[in-house]
């Protein structure tokens, strides 16, 4: 009955919307003579011809004080019910230790998956064994470490492409990794680096996925050890840490892995060479002159002692070298992980500095791997460094040192070119036109620059020069565009991750949310158009890579009744329909039961205070987002049971008492009904 009625009035709705907007437009561009010709002509484009809602459409427009830039906006942006978004965005979650899923061009925030924070939707870290074992992993010195500085997710890669299989994330406040499978956008691994007690948050990913590669940040003596400042040249050490990753495991594996010691500078953001410059990886570096602050000790700070110098250090590994030196052996072992000594890495050829001005944040590799692109913070230029000409510098040999032994490249027989941009550049993205983007973070906006060299023939003339900028509201901290650090990015849209809102939503008290800003950069030149505002309520969100969503290939319940989403397979222990059961060894109590709309089997529980309790409860549903919850009062336990999945939970029965456990997602008309008792005798 429904159906028949919104069959029969969707066309009538689609058409009038279509009205609804297209007469705004034109009523607008008749009031406003100086609209432009492209936006004219864009919107006479849809004009279906119908005229009669145009009254409501204008007297709508002009109440809400719409430009013909804001109608054109609406129509990129808005979603009608049920069609779906051309790119999702998975956004680090700051300091909520989440990740964010966000659908483009609507900006509608899909998902936050759970990550090193528990989560009692998704049922993460409230009682089920796997969550609790993968949150564990996270565990620092037997303390458990429930949250995280999340910064740079890295989306997995095949060829240097987005392939959609895995999502990386690092905790920059504890120095670790997590890894998410997107079958069902869970987390499957966290890992604790055994070198470093934090670092800067940084997974960046080998054009194959071999590789993860978490940069540094602030020196400190290897392995989380103590050491007095005053010997801060001889016992402090940066470091680099690359992880091995094994796609058919879904994991990664620490044995395989290692970090390289470096010289105590901090080092940064890291991006892993392509194409020809696959095999390499290049990490940015701050404070190469050592400042060790203590501003109370009368001191210059720290803001004052890591600027003096006009140089830091660009390092450039040879990835491929290191990993066989790694492999031999060639390593010293720190809390039991492979870590190669930086005499080690100078005698085999596996590091070498660029000078990079100044006090640079970050460095990005671009399409085709030929250059690396280098803000620095305090220059209001990008540098571009050559690979080729890093590679022909390192042949040449005859190389000055720093203080460490480590060889530095000439500045200028490797840089490529440099442009001026703006104030406080800092991360740089691209897209397929041949152009670069980078945030500018004192000038609040977004500079689009053209790419000498690989695109010349996509334009007419690029040569290296700023082309346009796009104000952003306020303090970029990163940007992102679609397939942006891919081999080949996509361009069309470009997200701006803004530290302050200030003004751009209501007042919710002193702590604002940050601001998401989605720019239109499909048009050549300088045609950017900032198409919306999203709030972020959650966390400082860092960055950001967006894939193309048909890509994503998640499932849509789980394969198999009985599945454990942490093996990714049937669990064979798991609770079968029509085997449901109580039984009782000793002290332990192991149940099976199964949930369906509307019952759990078995309802009843009687068992004694004391006790210890194994329950494994499976969601026998098909049906496409038939998930149930499990709560029970009293102790900290509620599971998310999506359908077919089994999940076990593991407790002592410590308190007596009666125990009405419940589900706590609404999956039916008899939802308040999907009960049981827990009676627990004294
Ligand atoms: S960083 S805002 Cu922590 Cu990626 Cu540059
Ligand atoms: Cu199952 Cu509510």
């Amino acid at each position: 009955m429904q159906n028949e009625r919104a069959q029969k009035y969707l066309p009538i709705a689609v058409v009038a919307l279509i009205v609804i907007v297209v007469l705004a437009a034109v009523v607008f561009i008749i009031q406003r003579p100086n609209s432009s010709e492209e936006e004219v002509a864009a919107l006479e484009a849809t004009r279906p011809g119908d005229t009669t809602l145009s009254g409501d459409a204008a007297a709508i427009a002009q109440a809400r004080g719409l430009t013909p830039d804001d109608v054109v906006a609406a129509l990129k942006t808005y979603m009608p019910t049920g069609q779906l978004d051309e790119y999702v965005l998975f956004g680090s979650g700051g300091h909520s230790g989440q990740v964010l899923v966000v659908g483009l061009p609507s900006m509608r925030l899909l998902k936050v998956i759970a990550v090193f924070t528990p989560e009692p939707w998704q049922g993460w870290g409230y009682g089920a064994e796997s969550t609790m074992d993968i949150l564990a992993g996270g565990d620092i010195n037997g303390q458990p470490v429930t949250w995280a500085d999340t910064h740079h997710p890295a989306l997995s890669e095949t060829n240097g492409e987005y392939d959609g299989q895995f999502l990386f994330i690092g905790d920059k406040a504890n120095s670790r990794v997590a890894v998410i499978d997107l079958r069902d956008f869970e987390t499957k691994q966290i890992l604790k680096n055994p070198v470093a007690i934090n670092d800067h948050g940084g997974t960046f990913v080998t054009p194959n996925t071999e590789w993860v590669v978490e940069g540094g940040q602030y020196a400190a003596p290897l392995g989380w050890e103590y050491a007095s400042l005053e010997g801060y040249a001889e016992d402090y050490r940066g470091l680099v840490t690359f992880w091995k990753f094994d796609r058919e495991t879904g994991r990664i594996n620490p044995e395989e892995s290692f970090a390289m010691e470096l010289p105590p500078y901090w080092q940064d953001l890291c991006d892993a060479g392509k194409k020809v410059s696959e095999g390499w990886v290049f990490c940015n570096s701050i404070n190469t002159e050592m400042g060790t602050g203590g501003i109370e000790l009368g001191n210059p700070p720290f803001e004052a002692s890591t600027t003096q110098r006009d140089m830091d250090y660009l390092h450039i590994f040879n990835l491929d070298r290191a990993a066989e030196v790694a492999a031999a052996g060639n390593v010293v072992e720190v809390n039991g992980f492979n870590v190669i000594p930086l005499e080690t890495a100078i005698d085999e050829g596996l590091l070498y500095f660029a000078p990079e001005p100044k006090s640079p944040h970050g460095v990005d590799v671009t399409p085709g791997g030929e250059y690396m692109v280098v803000a620095g913070k305090l220059d209001p230029h990008v540098t571009v460094y050559s690979f080729a000409k890093i590679q022909a510098a390192i042949e040449a040999g005859n190389l000055e040192t720093d203080d460490y032994g480590v060889p530095i490249l000439n500045f200028d027989d490797v840089m490529e070119a440099q442009v001026e941009l703006g104030l406080g550049p800092l991360h740089t993205q691209f897209d397929n036109q041949g152009y670069a983007y980078t945030s500018l973070f004192l000038d609040s906006a977004v500079a689009r620059w053209s790419l000498g060299g690989p695109y010349d023939e996509l334009n007419s003339d690029p040569g290296w020069a700023l082309v346009a900028k796009e104000s952003v509201h306020y303090n970029i901290g990163h940007l992102v565009t679609a397939e942006g650090d891919t081999a080949s990015p996509d361009g069309n849209y470009l997200v701006s991750l803004n530290k302050w809102s200030v003004d751009r939503f209501l007042n919710v008290g002193p702590l604002l949310p940050q601001n998401f800003q989605l720019i239109d950069i499909s048009q050549p030149g300088d045609n950017l158009q900032l198409l919306y505002d999203m709030p972020i309520g959650v966390g400082e969100p860092h960055y950001a890579q967006i894939i193309k969503a048909d890509k994503l290939q998640a499932w849509e319940v789980y394969p198999e009744i009985g599945w454990d989403p942490h093996s990714q397979s049937v669990d064979p222990t798991a609770a079968q329909l029509g085997q449901e059961r109580i039984e009782r060894n000793g002290d332990t109590v192991e149940i099976w039961m199964t949930a369906v709309r509307s019952h759990f089997t078995p309802e009843r529980i009687e068992i004694k205070q004391g006790d210890h309790v194994i329950w494994h409860i499976t969601n026998v549903e098909r049906a496409r987002d038939a998930t149930h919850g499990f709560a029970i009062p009293g102790y900290n336990i509620n599971l998310s049971i999506e359908p077919g999945e089994s999940i076990t939970i593991e407790f002592d029965a410590t308190q007596d008492g009666v125990f009405s456990y419940y589900c706590t997602e609404f999956c039916s008309a008899l939802h308040l009904e999907m009960t049981g008792y827990l009676l627990v005798q004294p």
